[in-house]
């Protein structure tokens, strides 16, 4: 074969076909991506130390670019294959949720790419749940979702022969791989037509929303993409007047002067005219839309306290206007440290360390003790971007967008093994990787002082 090209490019090309078809099937996420575009230039103009920092640590560039989408399949046979298809574009399975534990029965994953470099160039990951048919109490339902899910295969056979071409041959060539992101963009597609009748489909829907989501059709369609935002209270105001209606409350952390984890808001799902089998009409609702900001990564530590500051003020936030909430959530997390300085020295966060202007040229004369270094100005430490996904804000946006329907009865349910099975492949330990990034920063910048 010819020169392959990088599982980085496939990945970009594909984040930007993904995103293409979907302005293409939903209208409202264009004026999404403009609102955002537009509240991160003005955040950006207002803060020349954001810009200058987010340029400095290589985000300025992927900003334009980064987001997330999430699917829904129903089957392990789907959710190896997906594992392979991701892998072909160097994304990964990252973390386990358990998405029971709100009364959605499904786990998840998600796909992401992990290197540095390769989270620089296009941070693109897919939040990936797979439907858990064991948490249908009847039998009978189970049995007829089981066999209509048999029935179907959301991928194309080119897609198919590309996913075993690349590991075969260790990548694809440029042509293979607009081939296979033409053909892997297939399965995400949305699909007017459902594979059952109307009568099974309110019978799959009674049980849960999500059920009828995953099974009554011919494929995952992607449900939301998720664009960035470097302001999200901003973001959120401004949604009415461009014609989108958000959900009440933003998830996640408060806002903070040292962004921590992950917030998020959504906008509710799109009523969709829907064609059954048998030619009656009807509609589904599965696509949303969605923004987040980003901060720092928590160590265990840190996440700990995060956990038990935000039970706290569920407790306080219940029913509360955003404003009010915000403001409960922001009196609770006082209590969280909220200096780049703090966070580090009391273990709560992941940083970066690298050399200064100043670290390179002291070279080995310079003093060997961490916190002395970073004093002098000679080593830098940066937070750690959070790249991954919150069970809690998850559920919340499930619930917020499937009408409030829990169950209670999927709850306590967690089964990590169960989920590696169906996937073919362990995931990875998200903290793990934040350690080892951390780690290894740190060792490097010691090692180039010492030349
Ligand atoms: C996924 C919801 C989770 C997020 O950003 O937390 C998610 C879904 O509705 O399928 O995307
Ligand atoms: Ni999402």
């Amino acid at each position: 074969m010819t020169v392959p090209i990088s599982h980085h490019e496939i990945r970009d090309r594909f984040s930007k076909a993904m995103s293409a078809m979907y302005q293409a099937e939903v209208p409202q996420y264009e004026t999404l991506l403009e609102l955002v575009a537009q509240v991160n230039r003005e955040t950006l103009e207002r803060d020349p130390e954001l810009a200058a920092r987010l340029e400095a640590h290589d985000e300025l560039n992927r900003l334009s670019v980064e987001r997330h989408g999430a699917i829904r399949v129903g089957t392990a046979e789907e959710l190896t294959m997906l594992r392979r298809l991701f892998a072909v574009m160097g994304m990964y399975p990252v973390g386990y949720y358990d998405l029971s534990e709100a009364g959605v029965p499904v786990h998840s994953t998600a796909f992401r790419p992990i290197d540095d470099d390769a989270l620089a160039r296009n941070p693109f990951r897919v939040f990936t749940s797979l439907l858990r048919l064991e948490l249908i109490e009847s039998a009978e339902l189970r049995e007829r979702a089981a066999g209509i899910l048999a029935e179907r295969d959301i991928f194309t056979p080119g897609a198919r022969e590309l996913i075993e071409l690349s590991e075969r041959q260790g990548g694809l060539t440029d042509e293979q791989a607009d081939r296979f992101v033409a053909e892997s963009l297939e399965t995400f597609r949305w699909h007017q037509d459902a594979t059952v009748d109307l009568e099974t489909y309110e019978a799959l829907h009674a049980e849960h929303r999500l059920i009828a989501d995953v099974v009554c059709f011919r494929g995952p369609h992607i449900n939301h993409l998720t664009p960035r935002t470097l302001d999200i209270d901003e973001a959120q105001r401004r949604m009415p007047a461009a014609g989108m209606n958000p959900k009440e409350v933003i998830e996640g952390p408060p806002r903070r002067d040292c962004p921590i984890l992950l917030r998020q808001t959504s906008f509710k799902a799109l009523e969709e005219p829907t064609r059954f089998a048998g030619e009656r009409q009807g509609t589904h609702t599965a696509r949303f839309g969605e923004i987040e900001q980003r901060g720092v990564a928590l160590t265990a530590k840190g996440r700990a306290l995060y956990d038990r500051l935000l039970a706290e003020s569920r407790q306080r936030t219940t029913g509360l206007t955003n404003a009010e909430h915000q403001r409960v959530l922001a009196e609770v997390f006082a209590d969280f440290p909220d200096t780049e300085a703090e966070l580090r020295h009391q273990g709560l966060a992941f940083f970066e360390y690298r050399l200064t202007a100043a670290g390179r040229e002291a070279g080995a004369g310079a003093e060997a003790e961490l916190e002395k270094l970073i004093e002098q100005g000679l080593v830098a430490a940066r937070p750690i971007t959070y790249e991954d996904f919150l069970p809690v804000s998850a559920a919340g946006i499930f619930q917020s967008n499937l009408g409030g329907g829990g169950n209670q009865a999927y709850a306590g349910n967690a089964n990590k093994e169960a989920f590696e099975e169906a996937l073919g492949a362990k995931v990875t330990d998200e903290l793990a990787l934040y350690a080892e990034r951390e780690r290894m920063s740190l060792q490097s910048t010691l090692e180039a002082l010492k030349r």
